[in-house]
């Protein structure tokens, strides 16, 4: 189905790598239910995949694996990575899912941000690493109803600035941003993005995906979008740019969706009909985008695209 005679629709962007799924859990050296979701970064040669595996209880984890092209030849923590820390931070209780990493040239470190599993509903939890083999927590950082936090990897006037999607009451589900002094404590909290309503594939509620990529025409955000169904949800991915000096302010939202669910591996699975990023990794020299996201909450898959391809798709979007 990929391929189409409409060249310029913004599902032709992202081309599925041949090889999907990438990453299952055969290639894990431990019994576990699944591997998705996974953050991702470039580490000098090698691409890093900071998944989240599901154990044979329900309770996600992190596990770190490692690839020299990013595509093939995974090789994966013998042990989980990360587990969650019931003793010490209980609100990661039923577990830690979805990490977004991004790199803070500032500080020196990667920071990884990611869903704890608190007995009150999910919350915003934040550690940092220099190595993905230690990690440094800092606790919870935003209160439930609250996921899918995605960092810029630099300040503005002075702030740090997260993406976020809090569970409100009331109409209109948002993407939120918010903005901090030292990582730990979030104020000025703002809508930036809400669902389009109705028939919209992005309806019901929409949410950050990989953290933002700083290009020269803005912010490139990659974000969720899900449409209930009479059979279900389904969860596909669109693209928005913002403002390079005020990210606050929007400048373009893709009117498709640019990744939907079409192939086998994301159809059928835990959760069919899913494709979720928390990842991806901008070669920019190559003009070279590839986005990593779970299917079907099930494993890992690749997706490519070419920077300036999307960039133009954007632009010649809507305003
Ligand atoms: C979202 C997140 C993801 C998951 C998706 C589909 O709310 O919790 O972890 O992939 O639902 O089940």
């Amino acid at each position: 189905m990929n391929g189409s005679k409409f060249t310029n629709l913004g599902v032709n962007l992202f081309k599925r790598c041949p090889s999907n799924p990438i990453l299952t859990t055969f290639d894990l050296h431990y019994p576990a239910n699944a591997i998705f979701n996974a953050a991702a970064a470039q580490v000098g040669g090698e691409t890093v995949l900071l998944s989240r595996v599901e154990d044979l209880r329900g309770i996600s984890h992190f596990n770190v694996c490692r690839s020299k092209n990013g595509v093939s030849g995974w090789a994966t923590d013998p042990q989980p990575t990360l587990m969650p820390d019931r003793q010490g931070h209980p609100e990661e209780n039923w577990g830690i899912e979805d990490p977004r990493v991004t790199w803070l040239e500032e500080l020196g470190v990667w920071a990884v941000v990611y869903t704890a599993y608190s007995r009150r509903g999910p919350q915003v939890s934040l550690a940092t690493t220099t190595d993905f083999r230690a990690y440094e927590r800092m606790g919870s950082v935003l209160p439930p109803e609250d996921k899918n936090a995605a960092l810029f990897p630099r300040r503005f006037k002075g702030d740090w600035l997260i993406l976020h999607r809090p569970v409100s009451s009331g109409q209109d589900p948002a993407i939120w941003l918010s903005s901090s002094p030292d990582l730990k404590h979030w104020s000025e909290h703002t809508v930036l993005m809400e669902t389009r309503r109705g028939a919209w594939w992005d309806a019901v509620r929409i949410g950050p995906c990989p953290p933002p990529l700083e290009t020269r025409q803005g912010w490139l955000i990659c974000y969720h979008g899900v449409r209930s169904t009479a059979a279900g949800a389904i969860y596909r991915l669109g693209l928005a740019l913002l403002d390079l000096d005020d990210p606050w302010k929007v400048i373009r939202r893709s009117e498709d969706w640019v990744m939907g669910p079409q192939e086998p591996y994301e159809r059928v699975g835990d959760v069919g009909n899913v494709v979720f990023s928390c990842g991806w990794i901008l070669d920019e020299e190559m003009d070279a985008l590839r986005l990593y996201y779970g299917a079907a909450d099930t494993c890992m898959c690749l997706a490519t695209a070419r920077l300036s391809d999307v960039l133009d798709y954007l632009l010649a979007c809507p305003e």
